[in-house]
């Protein structure tokens, strides 16, 4: 922030009524305020509350803008996933949606580590290794990254994490198993949007039990979402990528998976 801010030409300038207003606060303290969301208290110390900024970064940062109506669309896709998966049996913090751009989460003692799922190559995979974009990954890749941007979010391999006692063997296991399972339902969901689910990104924190709950967001923020109702590389693309390369309509793109998990959602 403090940068130029990206605004599309297609949205209306001076629209900022979706904008947490700086310095009138309406909600709790602020406790954090990240890339794309800011977290605060809530009354009860168990439960935070998740803001959905309109802010978008890439490559650690170096590029910045604004997605107008972003926030609103990733707490609304975001709401419906995380009830999808809380449907099929997994645990996440997600409590209630409680506005727009607002949801009540539990409280969890982070873990420093973003957990990606591969099912097609893409993104830094193709760039780190050769392999072809689209190429299928089966069985799915589970990727761990250290959550820290002054590293750049690094990978790191199962070795590191013990050595930096990140976590423990039992929940480095207990991580993949969760990743995977999530894919599964998500694959699963997402194909019934036809939409492919390329890769994604999870965090996980602790509950006061050391629960290993799932945490953050899942939206086209943290999402690679190719439309298979066409085999354009570019017209596919409805996920932050269109943000990464400049591919334009960054925000007709989030809204129709929206759209489509809405519908997708509403047959379950
Ligand atoms: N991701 C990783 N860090 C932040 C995010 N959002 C997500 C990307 C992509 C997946 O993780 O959005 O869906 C893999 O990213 P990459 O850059 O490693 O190819
Ligand atoms: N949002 C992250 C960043 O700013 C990574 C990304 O999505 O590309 O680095």
């Amino acid at each position: 922030m403090g940068c130029p801010r990206y605004r599309p030409t297609t949205m209306a300038s001076g629209d900022t009524s979706d904008e947490n207003p700086s310095g009138e606060n309406p909600f709790g303290e602020k406790l954090y305020e990240g890339k794309a969301k800011i977290i605060y208290a809530t009354d009860d110390p168990a439960v935070l509350l998740t803001y959905f900024k309109d802010d978008a970064t890439a490559f650690n940062a170096q590029k910045k803008g604004q997605i107008v109506g972003k926030g609103q669309i990733n707490c609304a896709i975001s709401t419906y996933l995380f009830k999808q998966l809380e449907a099929a049996g997994i645990v996440t913090h997600w409590l209630e949606t409680t506005g727009d751009r607002t949801m009540r989460v539990k409280a969890l003692q982070i873990i420093p580590l973003e957990v990606v799922v591969r099912n097609l190559a893409a993104g830094s995979l193709c760039k780190q290794t050769g392999l072809p974009l689209g190429q299928r990954l089966d069985p799915p890749l589970v990727e761990f990254y250290y959550k820290n941007d002054e590293l750049g979010d690094p990978l790191l391999t199962g070795d590191r994490i013990r050595a930096m006692a990140i976590a423990s063997e039992e929940q480095i296991a207990t991580l993949r198993r969760l990743a995977l399972s999530i894919n599964q339902i998500l694959t699963d969901f997402f194909m019934g949007c036809s939409i492919t689910l390329v890769d994604f990104k999870l965090e996980f924190g602790l509950d006061p039990q050391q629960q290993i709950l799932l945490g953050d967001e899942i939206s086209p923020d943290t999402c690679r979402l190719w439309d298979q109702t066409t085999d354009d590389e570019t017209q596919r693309v409805l996920d932050k990528d269109r943000f990464r390369q400049d591919l334009g309509q960054i925000e007709a793109a989030y809204q129709r998976v929206l759209e489509k998990v809405a519908a997708q959602s509403a047959k379950n």
